[in-house]
């Protein structure tokens, strides 16, 4: 009977590392890079620092690209991939045609490769450089899953249909992240990334001029919000101009853009429906309430987002240059 039980344990014990073993193969992992290239987190946080320290608006658009890579194809980085002649890609896709940040990636990828040549994936470049963004400019520091291979696909086809539009109402924006495995209080944290960054006059425009109300004006936009929007995005529009998401604190990671939302001062018809939907405004108010409870909700969506279609081991490559497959 003992030594049943003594068998048993050592069965079990040889499954588990058995398991274990598997998972190490077909997991991200944060100490991917460990021996391969220990330099890498110092690194990207360096070249991530002096771009914003010449723009304070640089880093946002790195957290952007994060989400658009992982919600079309995975987190493969075909969001760097250039069109060819044969091929539309992601970057010429309509909703990226605001995506910025592409130099910054490319700056990184160029000093990793002078000492670490053909290790680090493109892909967990965006990854560690969205999380540097976000903590250098306030936000919650963690430790980035790596491992992922870099795709060989890019389409700007499968952009425009998956990526949410900024005119959808809350129901919309859950189904769209629902898709990606991401739950309704997923897609109200990570809609906090707004807490910094800008968007087009263009994009938001239809909001305070000449919407059908007795002022011209969304009604759920709050009036000296929407003269404020008018002032700086004046008629006729310059497709150029650009206002920022969180009027209070523009480049500053913190809780605001939730406060915000509650006033009447969520900049896009997409951040103004998290208030509208008792559902999703829940979130909204409790995280008015607690940045750590936002910090932390918002580390735990992040890692979640990158795990969304990685590709590991033999599956996809690492690219050369992050623009162009190898
Ligand atoms: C919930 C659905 C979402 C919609 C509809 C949406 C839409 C948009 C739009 C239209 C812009 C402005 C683009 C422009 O005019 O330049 C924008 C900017 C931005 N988005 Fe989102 N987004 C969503 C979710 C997210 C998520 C999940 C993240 C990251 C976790 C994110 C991060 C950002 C950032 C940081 C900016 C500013 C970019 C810059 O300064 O260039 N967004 N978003
Ligand atoms: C474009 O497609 C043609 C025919 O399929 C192929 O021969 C060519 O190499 C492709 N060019 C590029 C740049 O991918
Ligand atoms: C404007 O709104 C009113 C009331 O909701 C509606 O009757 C009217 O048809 C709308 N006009 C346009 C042009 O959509
Ligand atoms: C950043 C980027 O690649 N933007 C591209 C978006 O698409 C337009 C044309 O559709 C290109 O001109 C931009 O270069």
């Amino acid at each position: 009977m003992e030594l049943n039980l003594h068998k048993i344990k050592i069965l079990k014990i040889i499954l588990l590392s058995l398991v274990v073993s598997h998972e190490t193969l077909t997991k991200l992992d944060t100490r991917f890079y460990h021996s391969s290239c220990p330099s890498l987190q110092q690194i990207t946080a360096s070249v991530v620092a002096s771009y914003i320290q010449q723009d304070p608006t640089a880093g946002a658009p790195l957290v952007r690209m994060f989400f658009h890579d992982c919600a079309v194809n995975g987190c493969d980085a075909s969001v760097l991939i250039k069109s060819t002649p044969n091929n539309t890609a992601e970057r010429d896709a309509i909703p990226n045609q605001t995506l910025r940040g592409f130099d910054i990636v490319d700056e990184i990828k160029s000093q990793l490769e002078a000492v670490c040549p053909g290790i680090v994936s493109c892909a967990d470049i965006i990854a560690i450089a969205a999380k540097d963004a976000v903590f250098q400019q306030g936000g919650p520091d963690w430790i980035v899953e790596l491992g992922r291979k870099d795709g060989v696909v890019s389409s700007a086809a499968e952009a425009e249909a998956l990526l949410p539009s900024s005119h959808s109402n809350a129901a919309t924006l859950v189904a769209s992240f629902a898709a990606l495995g991401l739950t309704s209080r997923d897609m109200v944290t990570l809609s906090g990334a707004h807490t910094f960054g800008r968007a087009h006059c263009t994009e938001v425009a239809r909001r305070f001029y000449g919407y059908n109300s007795s002022n011209g004006m969304d009604p759920s936009l709050s009036v000296t919000y929407g003269q404020t929007l008018r002032s700086l995005c004046p008629q006729p529009l310059n497709p150029g101009s650009s206002v920022p998401l969180d009027p209070t604190t523009p480049n500053t990671f913190d809780e605001v853009y939730y406060s915000d939302l509650l006033q009447g001062k969520g900049l896009m018809s997409s951040d103004a429906a998290l208030v509208a939907d008792p559902h999703t405004a829940r979130y909204v108010t409790e995280y008015s309430q607690s940045t750590d409870a936002f910090f932390n909700r918002f580390t735990a969506a992040m890692l979640k987002l990158g795990r969304v279609g990685v590709k590991l081991g033999s599956d996809g490559e690492v690219r050369r240059i992050c623009s162009a497959v190898n």
